[in-house]
């Protein structure tokens, strides 16, 4: 057993004793309420759940094991030369709950570098779909059918005992995390780049050699890589692809077939598809108004048009953010460093001025405020990754080490099959009648 397992293991094991211990205590505990209201409406408020990687306040925003953006910025440890934290670190912080040293990211470079070998089936999957294709649709296609390696789904067709269920989970984690980039790259320059491939470059860090193998070698690029795959990594766990992974891998599905799930639901353009949506918005306006650089006043103009028309401006609101959120925060901190005077980042920052003040007025929306997805195809298309279908990709790559993180938790904690009640609206009804 390698020192992360070793490490996971004694966390797991001091968690499970807290948990029974609690659970011991205090399992009638009422943790909330549940208006009828709320199951019409997304489940908005119910806590209903457990993920213990990473943790939303409405106000605050997100922190892994305790640590916001900022401070994971300063304490993780970065690639030589680099500026930004190298996501490695996150993962091992999700994993193990603790800050890693510098070794301990060294260690989960090479575990991923030696584990990134991806089957030839794997590409001839992809090549088999039209070119046309979504990468979105690419991606899952490909992590689809890379499940014929899993370690899980040969250990329980084998039979395996319960209590070591998170042992080839963890396996299969770390693989899958090894081989994202790989087939990441594939689909970008399969579709974009002539099908003219890179091999990997065995030297690079995880999020430099996704980088490297897409054809970006600027240091910036790969700074911004960095940066890109440690912040969309969780946002703890009700958003659609965390859940969703952790739905279906309650089922004791393997983590690919979890994985891939929760990816079909990050394509949705209210989650993960907003950051291409956001771009694809703003190259819309730009075309319509004849400029690079829109006033503000046009810029107002154009979002109130967005929203005669019944389309949400993309990037903005979010299900349970009530202000800016801190990954839009870092990310406007890396352009005012690296490009404050690019045009479309600049644009970015205008909207930012311009749309909460209007969605504000309208009165329904319960956070104005920017998100993740607001910003980070400016910073993309900066470097000349202008082809924005792809961006959702990426998302998925850094989204792998939270949810896969969860799922060695989950099967750690022997969380079982996950099966809420539902009702029907008739139910509803004979129950608001007493029947
Ligand atoms: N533009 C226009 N209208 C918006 C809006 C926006 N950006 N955000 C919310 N609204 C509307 C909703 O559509 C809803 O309208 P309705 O009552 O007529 O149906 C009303 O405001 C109340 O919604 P609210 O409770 O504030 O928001 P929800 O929790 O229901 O939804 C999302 C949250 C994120 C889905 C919503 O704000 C949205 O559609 N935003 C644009 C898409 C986006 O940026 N998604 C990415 C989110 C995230 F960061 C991620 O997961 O990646």
């Amino acid at each position: 057993m390698g020192i992360l397992k070793e490490r996971f293991k004694a966390k797991a094991d001091a968690d499970n004793a807290t948990i029974k211990e609690l659970l011991k205590n205090h399992g009638t505990k009422k943790i909330g309420e549940v208006t009828l209201s709320q199951i019409y409406q997304g489940m908005r408020g119910i806590t209903g759940l457990v993920s213990e990687t990473s943790l939303l306040d409405a106000q605050d925003g997100i922190r892994f094991r305790g640590y916001s953006i900022p401070e994971l910025q300063a304490k993780l440890p970065k690639a030589p030369n680099g500026t930004e934290p190298l996501p490695e670190g996150i993962f091992y912080l999700m994993l193990v709950g603790e800050l890693p040293t510098e070794e301990d990211v060294q260690y989960i470079t090479s575990v991923l570098q030696r584990r990134s070998h991806v089957p030839n089936h794997v590409f001839s999957v992809i090549d088999a779909l039209p070119l046309s294709t979504h990468p979105m649709t690419m991606f899952v296609t490909g992590v689809m059918a890379l499940q014929t390696e899993s370690n899980f789904a040969k250990a329980y067709a084998k039979g395996i005992s319960k209590k070591d269920y998170w042992e080839p989970i963890m396996d299969d984690a770390m693989d899958l995390i090894a081989r994202l980039p790989r087939i990441a790259a594939y689909i970008y320059r399969r579709k974009y780049k002539n099908n003219e491939h890179i091999e990997p470059n065995g030297l690079l860090d995880w999020a430099g050699n996704l980088a490297y193998m897409m054809g970006y070698e600027q240091p910036g690029f790969m700074a911004l890589m960095r940066l890109y795959m440690t912040i969309h990594a969780d946002h703890e766990g009700g958003n659609v692809s965390a859940h969703a992974t952790h739905l279906v891998g309650s089922a004791l599905s393997d983590p690919y077939l979890s994985y891939a799930a929760g990816m079909n639901g990050l394509a949705g353009p209210l989650h993960g598809l907003a950051n291409q949506e956001v771009i694809k918005w703003i190259f819309e306006m730009r075309k319509e108004l004849g400029t690079d650089l829109p006033t503000k006043e046009q810029i107002g103009e154009y979002v109130k048009k967005t929203l005669s028309e019944g389309k949400v401006v993309p990037g903005y609101g979010h299900a349970v953010l009530r202000r800016t959120d801190p990954r839009f925060e870092a990310q406007m901190e890396f352009g005012k460093k690296h490009m404050p005077d690019d045009p479309l980042v600049q644009t970015v920052w205008n909207i930012y001025e311009v749309v909460p003040p209007i969605l504000k007025s309208l009165g329904k929306i319960k956070n104005p405020w920017p998100n993740v997805d607001a910003h980070s195809g400016a910073l993309l298309v900066h470097y000349g990754l202008v082809e924005y279908e792809f961006y959702t990709v990426l998302f998925a790559v850094s989204r792998a080490l939270g949810v896969l993180a969860n799922l060695c938790w989950d099967r750690a904690l022997g969380f079982p099959l996950e099966r809420p009640k539902s009702v029907t609206t008739r139910a509803v009804k004979l129950w608001l009648e007493g029947k």
